[in-house]
């Protein structure tokens, strides 16, 4: 197991506060039994997420100076325009404020074009996985979510490279049985959240984006995790090997016609995202037109000036390689710890998160009774680090039968952030979580006390079942 050092040294620092068992127990049942509801204060270490929770550089809060905050037009905006043609080599830009806000004024223009040039009779979207709020976003929109990723992913115990990769097969057979006029797009998520932050392949972008191109449909890069996913090419995929981190970035994005981003994640900053296009001039202006009303005028799209110049310059950071081999090394770091205490978690490790199997910890918890969950509040109560559930309580309800829909994986997700927490905090989590699975057959399972229409997971509560 290898500790690598981080690339940075600490000039500021932020008091996190360690609360006892008695005050974590009441804090929890505060919050519904639901992690999302906890106060940060009653947090120790916070792995929730990786989203919008790293530290900007020094370099970056300097930029935060530079804010043009003019309406229109901001300067920030250009520099913002610049770093993303660097990487992606996309002509078109729209800020947005978060992931979610550039998929809120995508989906609904190319369904639009769906209807009126390929005269569609229903939208779907296939993904190696969709995020949830990519799939709420198409939902909402009135399209169906189809996700084909490599059936080696579901299986936790067995190391894959490319546990994000689409099954090709599954791929072309749902663009037949649905006809191709009825997909309106290909969403390559890189890399593979739901699967555990897992990577997708050079050579399986490729092959996806000809597929696109056979049958005409677009495909769309989900764009959160790209840097991390382009360190994997560089590190398991022959012949990238002595290539940079921007050529790969560069390439993998020749194999997309636009990009979605939460840029929260592995651009450094705490807020912002963008949607950006290769070359469709009139799509861009059909997504320019929804964002004035939804995000802001077309130059800043819900963020400051200040904010697009943090932006351009973790859009660099990000894709240093010396950063990304700590980054990954960190989180590998974590995995190795808990693989060797024997906590069972996806293979191999991911990019942002270790993914811990919970249905292997908990057997004795069903499906309907979340088991990850369960785990969560567990480890929360040994140690006030707070984890996030990703299985049968994400998943939801299907939406025609209202029945809960059967989840292939229970995993509970320890999201790093990046440049946050050192590898003294990894030690703490992974002695705490070995603590917690040698007690693990007296962890029970969880009700709903009220469950919200969608997207549940974050705003639900529960209660205990006895
Ligand atoms: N992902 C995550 O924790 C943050 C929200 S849930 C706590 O993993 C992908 C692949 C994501 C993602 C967010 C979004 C949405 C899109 N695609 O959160 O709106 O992982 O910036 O991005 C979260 P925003």
């Amino acid at each position: 197991m290898k500790r690598i050092p981080e690339p940075f040294r600490i000039k500021m620092v932020e008091p996190i506060k360690m609360t006892n068992f008695a005050d974590r127990e009441k804090a929890l049942a505060e919050a519904g039994y639901n992690p999302f509801l906890l106060p940060g204060d009653d947090v120790y270490i916070d792995l929730l997420t990786d989203s919008g929770t790293g530290a900007m550089s020094d370099y970056q809060w300097a930029g935060m100076m530079m804010g043009d905050e003019s309406y229109a037009g901001s300067r920030n905006f250009y520099n913002l325009k610049d770093a993303v043609h660097h990487f992606f080599r996309y002509e078109y830009l729209v800020p947005t404020h978060q992931g979610r806000g550039a998929e809120q004024i995508l989906f609904p223009a190319l369904i639009r074009r769906a209807k009126d040039v390929r005269n569609a009779d229903k939208h779907v979207f296939i993904s190696n996985y969709h995020f949830d709020t990519t799939a709420a976003h198409v939902e909402l929109n009135g399209g169906e979510v189809i996700n084909v990723v490599d059936e080696r992913a579901y299986d936790t115990t067995t190391y894959y490279d490319w546990k994000g990769d689409f099954d090709l097969e599954k791929l072309e057979t749902a663009i037949k049985e649905n006809g191709a006029k009825n997909i309106t797009g290909i969403i390559t998520t890189v890399t593979c959240n739901s699967s555990g932050g897992q990577p997708v392949s050079m050579a399986n972008m490729r092959a996806v984006y000809e597929i696109g191109q056979k049958y005409d449909i677009p495909v769309v890069i989900d764009s959160a995790r790209y840097c991390e996913n382009a360190y994997f090419i560089k590190q398991r995929e022959e012949g990238y090997r002595d290539k940079s981190i921007t050529d790969i970035i560069r390439e993998m994005y020749s194999y997309g016609d636009m990009l979605t981003m939460s840029a929260k994640k592995d651009p450094l900053v705490n807020i912002g995202g963008m949607c950006a296009i290769r070359e469709k001039k009139e799509l861009f202006q059909a997504v320019q037109t929804l964002c004035v009303p939804m995000e802001g005028f077309v130059t800043y799209g819900g963020l400051a000036g200040r904010d697009m110049e943090a932006l351009a310059r973790g859009l660099h950071e990000g894709a240093d390689e010396s950063f990304l081999h700590y980054r990954i090394g960190q989180v590998k770091y974590l995995g190795d710890r808990l693989a060797e205490g024997g906590v069972p978690i996806q293979h191999p490790t991911g990019g942002h998160a270790v993914f811990v199997d919970a249905k292997k910890i908990v057997p004795h918890i069903p499906g309907d009774q979340f088991p990850a969950q369960a785990l969560c509040n567990a480890l929360y109560l040994e140690s006030g680090v707070r984890p996030v559930e990703i299985g049968s309580f994400l998943l939801g309800r299907d939406p025609a039968t209202g029945l809960q829909k059967e989840s292939p994986l229970e995993l509970m997700r320890l999201a790093i952030p990046r440049r946050v927490y050192t590898n003294d905090h990894m030690d703490y989590i992974a002695d705490a979580l070995i603590n917690v699975t040698k007690n693990a057959k007296d962890i029970k399972g969880f009700d709903f006390e009220y469950e919200p229409p969608v997207l549940r997971h974050f705003t639900a509560r529960l209660k205990p079942i006895k």
